[in-house]
């Protein structure tokens, strides 16, 4: 479709005020909000992230793509996200410390928003220490996530598990990892519960594993 080829190149190119139009007008036209995420912005920075590598952009312009693609999902937050009545249980969400990206993060967010689930931002660059005193400060919290796009940060992950382990508070909650670099292999590494791919998958996992 015309439209989700304009809306990743203008996220592509960091055209912030574009990429709000066009997503406005592509709901407008019928579009679907998964549609619009995943044919328009998420292969977006894709690309953005391949030019990266290759050298062709640098952080700046990744800076205003990622700028963009924000502007995008905020958009299509109150289509995705359906408030229920009651939440289905309680969650936390952070990136990894030392780790700075937080677009899948928040999609994730959202997702679990949606299925009902009440789930507390962390933010980014959240030390073990942090995720331990957010579990202890919260009785009720069924699920820890945690989320890591580089492959230098990943080892702050199992730092996170082992300190949830060291404070006596494995059994309490259950642990979801997931983010770019993140493989089945290195949850069960690290001794984490789950791990799931993409935001859709996270969300279907985090109500399975909290009302099991
Ligand atoms: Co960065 N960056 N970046 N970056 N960046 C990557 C990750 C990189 C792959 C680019 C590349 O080289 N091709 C590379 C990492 C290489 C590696 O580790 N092997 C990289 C690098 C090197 C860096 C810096 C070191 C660059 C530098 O400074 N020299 C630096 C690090 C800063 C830091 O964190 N300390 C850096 C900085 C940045 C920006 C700040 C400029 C910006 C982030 C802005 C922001 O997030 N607010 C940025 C961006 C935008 C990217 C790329 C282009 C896009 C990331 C993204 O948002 N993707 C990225 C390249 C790429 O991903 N192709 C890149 C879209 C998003 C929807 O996908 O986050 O994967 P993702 O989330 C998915 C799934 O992974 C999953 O669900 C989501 C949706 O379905 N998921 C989970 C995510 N978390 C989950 C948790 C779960 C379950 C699923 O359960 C808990």
């Amino acid at each position: 479709m015309a439209i989700l080829e304009d809306i990743s190149l203008a996220v592509q190119a960091g055209k912030k005020a574009d990429v709000v139009s066009l997503v406005n007008q592509a709901i407008s036209d019928g579009t679907t909000p998964e549609a619009i995420l995943n044919e328009g912005l998420i292969p977006a920075m894709d690309i953005v992230g391949d030019k990266f590598s290759k050298n062709e952009i640098f952080v700046p312009e990744m800076l205003v793509a990622a700028r963009a693609m924000s502007a995008g999902t905020e958009i299509l937050k109150p289509l995705l996200v359906q408030a229920g009545s009651e939440p289905l249980g309680k969650a936390c969400i952070g990136t990894v410390k030392g780790d700075l990206h937080d677009i899948g993060k928040n999609l994730v967010r959202m997702m679990m928003e949606g299925k009902g689930i009440e789930i507390h931002d962390l933010g980014v660059d959240v030390t073990p220490e942090a995720f331990v005193d957010f579990i202890k400060q919260n009785d009720d919290l069924q699920l820890v996530c945690i989320s890591a796009l580089l492959t230098t940060t990943m080892p702050a992950m199992e730092e996170t598990v082992k300190a949830i382990e060291a404070a006596g508070l494995r059994d309490k909650v259950k642990v979801m990892v997931g983010g770019a670099p993140i493989t089945q292999e290195f949850a069960d590494q690290i001794g984490a519960d789950a791990y799931t791919r993409d935001a859709g998958s996270a969300a279907s996992k985090a109500a399975e594993l909290i009302t099991a």
